[in-house]
């Protein structure tokens, strides 16, 4: 019986470089083998994990994938945790999904181990997974579930994504198709690895593909420009705030580093933005500097990457295009009909292969999030010349920050534990580098002060540094509407 598709493949590639990471090639043959390694370790003499939730909390690198794939060649199912959450996000992922064990590098064991301690579960350190015994691995089915990725809604906590072994290589098939990746390709990884965006975009499409994937580690604008200026890639794909920091500092380099980096973003074959809206100057400025025209898509946890702007044909700046192969999207106007029309604004809905299976443990609302089969994204767009232009979300309370998606009401009740704090209304504001940045109006328990230093200091070791506030707005009462519900976009316009 074949294993995984994207295991199979990976058997042709061989002696291909399939990442380089920590300044060493890594092949095909070794991730395979590796990953076998840790599969049965894992398994410990069963057959089968049977859908045991994994997690590991790991930065971008071989080790990375080699967990990622034992833990799916084991049979399990994949749980990554981010490297920037705080103890209570983490402790919300363990205990939300059911992790049963947590797989780190030897340097961040006494990171996690007061809080596996205290939650019971046994850290597994990497070093000493892997097995030299080649065990039978066990026979996966499309259907068997695969990952579980949190993302932030309009509940207060993030809700645990599931996505099936036939959803994740529908996301994959339809980009290598759409955006002909080739195993000649090679993509720095610079993006987290808790979103689809680094996990499916950037390193499942390379290894689907044959290609190299170099994991360059968090995002530092300076190595990421050195390696461009080698003529290291062929692709590349990024957030906005990613293009919109570059281009300041390509703005202030001298002409020798700005002939040397553009030279190097302009030999690409395709360079990719998403995850939040690009702004149409920030795609303009950059073919201004690289004379790259930036191939826009739109996309989100729950479905892969449903929308883009096409390979080869117009990128029209401010659009994201159209349906991806496999990808069928209906716009539905708020009263619930569908809309045939261009330029009558509508709910994008999605149906397809790679739409995810359901939220963990949360039947009710999985249900809620589809209407006759149909996933509600949420998210507002209009179809104009043939083209989708996203308009915005429906709900206030989701933020886009830097490309991470923030729940306002997630930050409001963590916000709400300090003592100082009576009420509070968290927005986001508009901001030319991040999308949109954390604000927050406070109304302060009788006799106590709020200040944004203390406030940002109690909150990071709370909160991701992302989530937390960059403005306070001190109120005697929040503005509230006739219903007595707070009226967040008045807050907005306070600020
Ligand atoms: C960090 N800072 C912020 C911030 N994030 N300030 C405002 N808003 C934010 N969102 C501040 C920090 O507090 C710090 O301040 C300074 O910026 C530098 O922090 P950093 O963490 O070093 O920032 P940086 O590395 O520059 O991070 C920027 C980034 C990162 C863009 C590289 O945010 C990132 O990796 N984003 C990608 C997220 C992603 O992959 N999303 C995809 C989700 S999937 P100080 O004062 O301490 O200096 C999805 C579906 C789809 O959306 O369609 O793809
Ligand atoms: P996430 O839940 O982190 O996967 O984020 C998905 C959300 O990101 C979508 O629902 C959109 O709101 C937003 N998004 C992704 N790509 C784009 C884009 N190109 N333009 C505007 N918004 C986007």
């Amino acid at each position: 019986m074949p294993e995984l598709e994207l295991v199979e493949r990976a058997k042709t590639f061989g002696a291909r470089v399939a990442l380089t990471s920590g300044g060493q090639d890594h092949s095909y043959d070794s991730l395979l083998s590796a990953s076998a390694g840790i599969a049965a370790s894992l398994l410990d003499g069963s057959t089968d994990l049977g859908e045991e939730r994994v997690a590991y909390l790991i930065g971008a690198s071989f080790e990375y994938t080699a967990v990622q794939w034992g833990i799916w060649r084991a049979g399990g199912i994949a749980v990554p945790l981010s490297l920037s959450s705080a103890d209570p996000e983490l402790e919300h992922v363990i205990t939300d999904a059911q992790v049963d064990r947590i797989i780190v590098l030897e340097h961040s064991l006494e990171k996690l181990r007061p809080l596996c301690d205290r939650l019971s579960k046994p850290l597994l350190n990497y070093d000493q997974l892997s097995s030299e015994e080649s065990l039978p691995l066990p026979d996966l089915d499309g259907e068997r579930r695969a990952m579980i990725l949190y993302t932030s809604g309009t509940t207060s906590k993030p809700k645990g994504v599931v996505s099936t072994h036939a959803n994740i290589q529908a996301q994959i098939t339809t980009l290598v198709e759409a955006w002909g990746w080739q195993s000649d390709d090679s993509i720095p990884l610079f993006l987290p690895l808790h979103h689809v965006h680094g996990i499916v975009n950037v390193m499942s499409c390379g290894l689907w593909s044959g290609a190299r994937v170099d994991c360059v580690g968090p995002f530092d604008a300076t190595e990421v420009l050195e390696r461009v200026a080698d003529r290291q890639y062929t692709v590349f794909m990024a957030v906005p705030t990613i293009y919109v920091k570059l281009i300041r500092i390509l703005e202030d380099a001298d002409e020798k580093d700005l002939a040397r980096f553009t030279d190097g973003f302009a030999q690409m074959r395709l360079m990719v933005s998403g995850s939040a809206a690009l702004p149409a100057s920030v795609h303009e400025q950059w073919t201004g500097l690289t004379s790259q025209k930036l191939l826009e898509r739109y996309g989100m946890t729950e479905i892969g990457m449903g929308l883009s702007n096409p390979l080869h044909g117009e990128r029209r700046p401010g659009a994201v295009g159209q349906p991806l192969p496999g990808v069928v999207i209906r716009l539905v106007s708020e009263s619930g009909e569908v809309i045939e029309a261009e330029g009558e604004p509508g709910e994008i809905q999605v149906r397809g292969p790679c739409v995810f299976s359901e939220y963990w443990d949360k039947p009710d609302v999985t249900r809620d999030s589809f209407v006759d089969g149909w996933f509600r994204t949420g998210d507002m767009s209009v179809l104009e010349d043939g083209y989708y232009r996203i308009m915005g979300r429906l709900s206030v309370d989701i933020i886009k920050s830097g490309g991470y998606k923030l729940s306002a009401l997630e930050i409001e009740a963590t916000l709400l534990t300090h003592p100082a704090i009576r009420e509070c209304a968290v927005v986001g504001l508009p901001d030319h580098t991040w999308g949109e940045v954390v604000a927050v109006a406070v109304v302060a328990a009788e006799g106590e002060q709020v200040e944004l230093p203390d406030l940002k200091e109690w909150a990071a070791s709370r909160m991701s540094a992302y989530k937390i506030p960059k403005t306070l707005l001190l109120l005697e009462d929040l503005p509230k509407n006739a219903m007595g519900k707070v009226t967040k976009p008045v807050i907005r316009d306070l600020f």
